[in-house]
């Protein structure tokens, strides 16, 4: 299997914690795509995924996957025993819709916020980005708010059980994890009252296939050219 992203970055570092959890690192050959570089907006790579966006998964037949939940769960069911996307109907039903709740109201709103009202990854990637419109930054802001208001409905959820999606760390808890991971690059504190938000997530960043995953941090040439 080849997996087609960049260390550091939120969706492709979902994928590398599902590989830690499932110890499928050694079965994966990374290619990396250079995002600052907007190759993923390049003929090459959006013959790979149309939607321009980094992790792909590349099967040994040629199948192409894109998007971070569908590639979760092929690894997931790979070994006939998924633990990350839930075994029963309604453990899966569950795991499902916080997954997408973590999707739109944390890991969406804060990339709007990311791309529309800060630099975001710069110049190469700013044609892609969104064209110049008068409510630009103003719509960026508040996505900032939306991702601040995702973050106390998720201190609600945890104030009551230990995982996002119940009893069992799952997906929606790697979704909502990367998604902070990205918040607090792009300069989103959660908020000193979220404090069952920020317990859950010291415990999240303790598990070994989160704490050992591969790529968890940037290249050190990205970071010289966010200006880090
Ligand atoms: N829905 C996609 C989102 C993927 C995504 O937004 N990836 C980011 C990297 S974390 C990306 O490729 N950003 C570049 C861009 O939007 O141009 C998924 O779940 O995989």
């Amino acid at each position: 299997m080849k997996i087609y992203d960049r260390p550091g970055f939120p969706n492709p570092s979902r994928i590398r914690i599902v590989l830690s959890e499932k110890g499928l690192d050694d079965q994966v050959e990374f290619v990396g795509v250079d995002l600052i570089g907007a190759e993923h907006k390049q003929a090459p790579f959006l013959a790979i995924n149309p939607s321009g966006k980094i992790p792909v998964l590349e099967l040994d037949d040629g199948t192409l996957i894109s998007e971070s939940t569908a590639i979760t769960e092929y690894l997931d069911h790979l070994d006939g025993h998924p633990v990350l996307t839930g075994r029963t109907p309604r453990e899966k039903a569950v795991i499902h819709m916080m997954q997408n709740r973590a999707e739109a109201e944390l890991m969406g709103a804060v990339d709007g916020y990311f791309h529309y009202a800060t630099p975001g990854l710069g110049p190469a990637m700013q044609p892609y980005v969104a064209p110049e419109w008068a409510g630009r930054k103003e719509w960026g802001e508040r996505q900032r708010e939306r991702a601040v208001r995702g973050m106390t409905y998720f201190d609600g959820v945890l104030k009551t059980q230990p995982f996002v999606a119940g009893d069992a760390f799952s997906m929606a808890d790697i979704t909502v994890f990367a998604s902070l991971d990205f918040a607090g690059a792009a300069g989103i504190p959660i908020p000193d009252a979220c404090k069952s938000l920020m317990a859950w997530r010291e415990k999240i960043s303790n598990l070994p296939s989160v704490k050992n995953r591969t790529g968890r941090d940037f290249l050190p040439e990205d970071l010289k050219r966010f200006g880090l």
